[in-house]
């Protein structure tokens, strides 16, 4: 079982630099849909990250993930482009799906990103898909599906728990619980808790602290090794927060005003990072700062390319409507 904190420092680094980007991108996402850049609809990340790349730093190319409509941070996580996506986003020609699915349809097949997907709990029975793929082809490939605390009440779910089980599939259900589908406190909506509903399908859970990136990849790790193994499927119930309002526009009305200031200031999971590994004297403050800067300018970046690029045209509707095999 590896622990974080034994990671190498070009591993550190690399999970510094993936959740800062996460966040970076996020902020500037936030700023160009406010000035009216972006079309459609939008879900923020930022405050997760932990989460995404604590689990996404035990995959590669071979392994799935299934995301959802809040799916940025997963995109990033799993070694999406940047570039590509800020283009998908702003519905450009040359995004990774041409421009025509947006924010909530982002997806890249070559990085075993299945894709954001904005049917709550729709990813579950897909990461089983994916897992039951890599069971039969032997490719030691495992599945992710990552889902929200509301999705977790959707029956598509709670099926892929017991497809999961009784096919001894290699899979990580990681419920990231922000408290909240999209008005409605999880504390409300959720009955039983995630743990002892996995349990009841036969399936090993652990709860962990989403702020906390060495705690998601220590349990994530745990959880992957089992499933590479041919353990069968787990539960991880990753408690977090999201640091915008469940889309943005959102006036977030059923947040007490402090809630926001509050998460920011104490329950960062880049700043608890940067605590953990500056008091371990593992990295020093000024190459994190460093990083932070090039990840400010990255975004930036991405926001310029996706501006100047051009966007699909009439003809365009009328490629991607069949896939042949
Ligand atoms: C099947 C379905 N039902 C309802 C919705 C509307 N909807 C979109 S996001 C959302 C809340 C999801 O909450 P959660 O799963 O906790 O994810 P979070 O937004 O907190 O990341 C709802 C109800 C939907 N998109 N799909
Ligand atoms: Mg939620």
């Amino acid at each position: 079982m590896a622990s974080g904190l034994q990671l190498s420092r070009h591993e550190l680094i690399a999970a510094y630099k993936r959740m800062r980007l996460i966040r970076e991108f996020e902020e500037a996402v936030h700023q160009e849909f406010s000035a009216g850049n972006i079309p459609g609809f939008v879900h923020l990340y930022a405050g997760e990250e932990a989460s995404g790349v604590g689990v996404c730093m035990h995959l590669d190319d071979r392994d799935a993930i299934a995301s959802t409509h809040r799916g940025h941070g997963h995109c990033i996580a799993k070694g999406c482009d940047a570039e590509g996506m800020m283009l998908e986003i702003f519905g450009r020609k040359d995004g990774l799906c041409g421009g025509k699915g947006g924010s909530m349809h982002i997806a890249d097949l070559s990085k075993g990103m299945l894709g954001a997907n904005g049917i709550v709990g729709a990813g579950a029975p897909l990461a089983c898909g994916a897992a039951l793929t890599a069971k039969t082809l032997g490719t030691g490939g495992v599945s992710i599906c990552f889902y929200g605390d509301g999705a977790s009440n959707q029956g598509a779910v709670l099926e892929s728990y017991n497809l999961a089980k009784i096919w001894n599939l290699p899979m990580v259900f990681v419920a990231e619980d922000n408290g909240y589908a999209e008005a409605t406190a999880s504390s409300w909506s959720v009955g039983g808790s995630q743990s002892g509903r996995a349990n009841g399908f036969g399936i090993p859970s652990r709860e962990v602290d989403g702020t906390d990136f060495f705690a998601v990849y220590e349990a994530a790790g745990e959880a992957i090794e089992r499933a590479r193994a041919g353990g069968g499927p787990s539960l991880l119930h990753v408690r977090l927060n999201r640091f915008y309002g469940h889309f943005e526009g959102d006036a977030m009305t059923y947040r007490h005003p402090d809630e926001v200031p509050h998460i920011r200031a104490n329950l960062d999971p880049l700043t608890l990072f940067r605590q953990r590994v500056i008091e371990a004297s593992l990295i020093p403050a000024a190459d994190l700062d460093a990083i932070d800067r090039e990840s400010v300018a990255e975004a930036a970046r991405c926001v310029k390319a996706a501006k100047a690029a051009p966007l699909p045209t009439a003809a365009d509707l009328l490629t991607d409507v069949y896939v042949s095999y």
